[in-house]
């Protein structure tokens, strides 16, 4: 059913800055990047982010907001006194981005046409602000295939609903396929951060990115549905049958235009759901918020170990 695409493409750095893969932009007087409101004519980007080297991403601006005040302790990151964290993309009333010291935290919304866009004016920000060998991180929620809710997920590979290991695009009226790919060592590294303590698993599989939240994942309560639930169900186990720990919105484009623009980048998300067992979700808003903090700890262990070994 998967099927891998054999174009891999070389990563293009030079001094370790990212490299865009658009010749039109550097004839540009100024690039305005507006979904993040901000633009390399208003705005000092190298000044403003030239000392980043972690980009996180997650669906909702909250989300976003309480990982950049938890990443602030884990790290130690005391800001200017009298000043608060301030989110920089407000005026686009898009996206919300925070900084802390070498990390943004940025909100992406849902699904791919949303996580594209932000990574499109992300990865120029990178460009624009000469960032050296920036690491991308998603830190999201999804649904299990045969995983508890609480389970953290780490994505080894993204598949889009076909089965497809590559993010494909009309462009210009054709078909373009850009490859999937995730860092294989990034993901080694990241497992090495699990703690064993926790009182939750954390696996590694393959997630399945939809375009849809209910009928594009085979549930049973969207406003349609025309097939049964024993037909849902063979679907679903024969997700999990070839590899499938999770599904969500956002990895096929995630993996594709970070590998292309030859920046690691890592997904890992937290379960809401087996979806084995149900559709709904419905675990307390209390429960909920602590889930989805998981994701964020590994990640915060990973940029912590990151930057004391630095
Ligand atoms: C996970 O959760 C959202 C849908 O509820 C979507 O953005 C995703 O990937
Ligand atoms: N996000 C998804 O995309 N699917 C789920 O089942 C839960 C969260």
């Amino acid at each position: 059913m998967f099927n891998n695409v054999s174009t891999y493409r070389v990563y293009v750095y030079f001094d370790g800055m990212v490299q865009l893969r658009n010749p039109h932009l550097e004839l540009m007087d100024q690039d305005i990047l507006y979904h993040l409101a901000l633009g390399s004519g208003s705005h000092d980007l190298v000044e403003m982010f030239g000392d980043v080297k972690f980009v996180c991403m997650g669906g909702t601006p909250k989300r976003m907001e309480t990982f950049a005040n938890y990443i602030m302790e884990v790290i130690g990151h005391k800001l200017p006194t009298g000043t608060t964290l301030l989110d920089i993309s407000q005026y686009s009333y898009r996206y919300s981005m925070y900084k802390v010291g070498p990390v943004l935290s940025v909100s992406h919304g849902m699904g791919v046409p949303s996580i594209g866009i932000l990574l499109h004016e992300m990865i120029k920000l990178m460009y624009h602000a000469k960032v050296r060998e920036p690491v991308f991180f998603r830190i999201g929620t999804c649904g299990g295939i045969g995983h508890e809710g609480g389970t953290v997920i780490i994505s080894e590979e993204a598949v889009d609903g076909l089965g497809n290991h590559y993010y494909e695009v009309p462009m210009l009226g054709k078909n373009v396929r850009r490859p999937a790919v995730f860092n294989k060592q990034l993901i080694r590294e990241l497992k090495a951060c699990i703690d064993p303590e926790d009182p939750y698993e954390t696996v590694t599989g393959t997630t399945m990115c939809a375009n849809d939240f209910y009928e594009g994942q085979g549930r049973l309560d969207g406003a349609f549905c025309d097939y049964s639930e024993a037909e849902k169900m063979e679907y679903l186990q024969s997700l999990k049958d070839q590899g499938v720990t999770n599904i969500e919105m956002e990895s096929v484009p995630f993996a594709a235009l970070t590998h292309h623009a030859g920046i690691k980048a890592a997904s890992v998300c937290v379960s809401l759901l087996d979806r084995l067992k149900s559709d709904q979700v419905n675990a307390p808003k209390e429960v909920m918020n602590e889930w989805q903090l998981r994701p964020q700890k590994l990640v915060a262990t990973y940029i912590k170990k990151y930057l004391q070994n630095k």
